[in-house]
């Protein structure tokens, strides 16, 4: 069985993990100082998001050398010894592979520059203008259009994302090739694999305006797996926002040679108004994400593999976004660990999950480092929407939220930094951090340790069949796992009243609970706010 289908995955976003030199910024070295934490974890593999050189327009997904560690993240010397101290630790390091764009302070992009009949033009997308404007209104996802004008040459170039974020011309086989060759010198280094930034937009056919699922999509992922991935023992993991469970079995189906699995968006994408943006915001129906839950663990086909998560760089953290942060921090935070943590799948803990950290509210857009949100609050106000509407969105979905620094104990910056942080913690780090979860048995971070232990210990959790219980029910969560003659049941009440249920005739010993119940009568289930417990059932 490939490593990686009874791995936990582990993401640092490097700039918010742990200064080790004082200058509020994380660095490689401050990840190495945190290996044996992430050990205790239990987790083993980690995926790091971009360290490479890169002006941060985009906090490092705008990258102007692939192959050159961001002076403030450190050194190559320090990459490699990040990589054989991971190894020690029995951790594969997973690299970000962000190859839909560059940034534009990329040599390809500056070369490009200089003119149409440069070797490098031909690396990205170039368009003369139409009614002496864009070619057409593909939008941006940072806002305003997705063409920006260049004055020397008189045309547009394409950027899905900033305007210092061109995209690559994935048509060109030369540029392709120039990938595969940067791919292949990470592989060389001995990662376990990468994370592929926007995989699905990289067979776009912009005068079609078709940007994600293009036609040729799955020819360059099998063209580059021919000629990277298929050589080593690696694990990679495609960013595909626009995947549906027929898609997702093209891309991890191991009979053709693309991706071991994706990230899909479906649950994430759920509280927010239909046909509009994660900005316009919906509650969540609990019902709606047991459905889609339930369609990806059963309809992506026995030979695809699903990746599991509720947290990112890019997401609000989930205590917040549909827990409780307040009364029931714990309870809900390990309420969604149990919940996740019994699918099939290889789970993602996103940094600082373990420990049930909360979103950081900001009350003026002076306090918000994301360019997306920057982007986003000017247009909104520009055209009208009240600040306390685009903040509440802001503070809702803003991407700051996830990249807040770590807190690790209650010393000054929460021992993240002796200098000034990069953006500002959360207030709550003298009593939300790592050492108190350590020093406390009942913390969040011994509900994860013990989640990974089990996934370790049986096979059901890997190789288990998924069934949804109590597919209606508002307000609890409930699930079987099937192996053979051995049966599981996960149930969480997901809402802060206690339900009670009539769920089978028996008592059962819990396997795990995230409140200190051992036995529970399934005949007259009391279940307090927020309770999650998993029982073999046979
Ligand atoms: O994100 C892709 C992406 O579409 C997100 O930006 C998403 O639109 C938004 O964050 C949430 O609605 C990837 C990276 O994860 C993200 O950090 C980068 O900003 C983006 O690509 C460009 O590289
Ligand atoms: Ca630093």
């Amino acid at each position: 069985m490939k490593w990686w289908k009874d791995a936990v995955v582990y993401q640092v976003y490097p700039k918010s993990f742990q200064d080790t030199n004082g200058d509020g910024i994380g660095d490689l070295k401050g990840i190495i100082k945190r290996l044996d934490y992430l050990k205790l974890l239990g987790i083993n593999a980690l995926w790091l998001s971009p360290v490479y050189k890169s002006p941060n327009d985009d906090n490092g997904y705008d990258i102007s050398d692939y192959k050159k560690i961001h002076p403030d993240y450190g050194t190559m010397e320090d990459m490699h010894e990040l990589i054989a101290e991971a190894r020690k630790r029995g951790i594969r390091l997973i690299m970000d592979l962000v190859v839909n764009h560059t940034s534009d302070e990329h040599e390809w992009f500056q070369e490009a520059l200089k003119g149409k009949d440069n070797p490098y033009r031909d690396y990205y997308v170039w368009r003369d203008p139409v009614n002496d404007g864009p070619p057409n209104d593909l939008v941006s996802s940072f806002g305003g259009s997705a063409w920006e004008y260049d004055e020397k040459s008189g045309q547009y170039y394409l950027h899905i994302f900033s305007r210092k974020q061109p995209d690559l011309n994935w048509e060109n086989a030369t540029m392709r090739k120039e990938i595969y060759e940067m791919i292949n010198f990470w592989l060389d280094k001995g990662i376990g694999g990468f994370r592929m930034d926007v995989i699905d937009h990289i067979g776009k056919v912009p005068d079609e305006k078709i940007v994600v699922n293009g036609p040729k999509l799955h020819d360059y992922i099998q063209e580059m797996n021919e000629a990277t991935f298929r050589h080593y023992d690696v694990m990679t993991v495609g960013e595909t926002w626009a995947a549906t469970p027929e898609n997702a079995a093209l891309y991890s189906d191991p009979d053709r040679n693309e991706l071991s699995m994706i990230f899909q968006f479906e649950h994430i994408m759920l509280d927010e108004q239909p046909g509009k943006t994660k900005w316009d915001l919906e509650d969540l129906q609990l019902v709606e994400l047991k459905q889609t839950f339930s369609k990806w663990q059963t309809q992506i086909g026995e030979n695809s593999w699903n990746s599991l998560f509720w947290n990112n760089h890019d997401t609000p953290r989930v205590v917040s976004r549909w827990g409780n942060d307040k009364e029931y921090r714990v309870e809900s935070a390990k309420a969604f660990a149990i919940l996740l943590h019994n699918m099939q799948g290889t789970p993602y803990i996103f940094q600082g999950e373990e420990i049930g950290l909360v979103n950081t509210p900001i009350t003026d857009i002076s306090q918000a480092n994301d360019i997306e949100t920057i982007n986003l609050y000017n247009e909104r106000i520009e055209s009208g929407y009240a600040k306390d509407d685009v903040l509440k969105s802001i503070n809702t979905k803003g991407r700051d939220n996830a990249r807040r620094p770590i807190p690790w104990n209650d010393e000054t910056q929460g021992g993240f930094t002796k200098g000034e942080p990069w953006q500002k913690l959360n207030e709550n780090y003298e009593t939300i951090n790592v050492e108190a979860a350590l020093d406390d048995k009942a913390s969040v971070f011994y509900t994860y340790q013990k989640l990974i232990e089990l996934r370790k210990e049986h096979e059901i959790l890997v190789k288990g069949s998924f069934k949804l219980l109590l597919p209606d029910d508002p307000q609890i969560f409930a699930y079987e796992r099937e192996l053979g003659n051995e049966k599981w049941t996960v149930i969480a009440n997901l809402s802060d009243t206690e339900q009670t249920r009539s769920i089978a005739d028996k008592n059962v010993q819990a396997l795990i609970s995230n409140y200190d119940e051992k036995e529970y009568d399934l005949t007259d289930l009391k279940l307090k706010p927020y309770e999650a417990f998993v029982f073999r059932n046979e």
